[in-house]
């Protein structure tokens, strides 16, 4: 019997992940790993963004899901080139998928590559897929005590966002307590508040983003 250790596996991926961020820093392109809860409000925010760039920035988008399409109907609605990744039942994306679909993407120096990892907080931690930066969308309704149960993603993003900030009033979740646990696991992530459904925060968080160079591998 043959055993591969998990280890040799993400080494892989570990290479070929600087192999899509090479790709992408050759064409110019800020690629964004945006990871969360099912339902989070993921693709919801990426509307929200990609309406805040229309007439100003490209905007290019990977979906990564179970299955279906959903939500790459969604951003194609909008006008977006967009590629969906079904990773039949596999809870995560990961570099070799992210390959494949950048052959299929018409990219343009300057654009902004948004991919939508699939709903999860603890597959998709470990994978790197050759983004430059690593956020994930935590909302208000999931509660503020997921940085304290899954600590291992919140390690090794470059910001939190906390989503869905117009039900504060009905849900009990003290946003303190995040920022708080925040510093104590990742002190050098960023902290966003947004509303999508309102629009709050959204400007901010792209002018954010917009301001990162390309650049090398993110801490993880
Ligand atoms: N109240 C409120 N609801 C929101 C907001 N953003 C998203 N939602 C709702 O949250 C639900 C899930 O939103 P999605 O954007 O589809 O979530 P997702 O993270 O992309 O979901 P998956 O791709 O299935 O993991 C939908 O019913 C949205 O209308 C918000 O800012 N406020
Ligand atoms: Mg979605």
């Amino acid at each position: 019997m043959k055993i591969v250790a998990a280890s040799k596996i993400l080494k892989a991926n570990d290479a070929l992940a600087a192999e899509n961020r090479q790709i992408l820093n050759q064409k110019g392109v800020l690629a964004v790993n945006w990871m969360g809860s099912p339902g989070s409000g993921k693709t919801t925010l990426l509307e929200a963004l990609a309406r805040y760039w229309q007439g100003r920035r490209k905007v290019a988008v990977i979906e990564g899901d179970v299955a279906g399409s959903i939500d790459a109907e969604r951003m194609a609605t909008l006008g977006l080139p967009v590629v969906q990744i079904n990773t039949d039942g596999a809870c995560h994306l990961d570099a070799n998928m992210i390959a494949q679909a950048l052959e299929e993407l018409p990219l343009e120096t300057g654009e902004l590559l948004m991919v939508e990892n699939v709903g999860n907080l603890v597959c998709t931690a470990g994978f790197d897929l050759g983004e430059h930066l690593r956020i994930v969308i935590l909302s208000v309704p999931e509660g503020d005590d997921k940085l304290v149960k899954y600590p291992a993603i919140f390690r090794s993003i470059h910001a939190l966002v906390i989503a869905k900030m117009d039900l504060l009033p009905q849900v009990a979740f003290q946003r303190e307590r995040v920022q708080k646990d925040l510093t104590r696991l990742n002190a050098q992530a960023a902290l966003f508040c947004v509303s999508a459904l309102r629009g709050e925060g959204i400007a901010e968080l792209a002018q954010w983003i917009e301001a990162h160079q390309l650049g090398e591998t993110p801490n993880r």
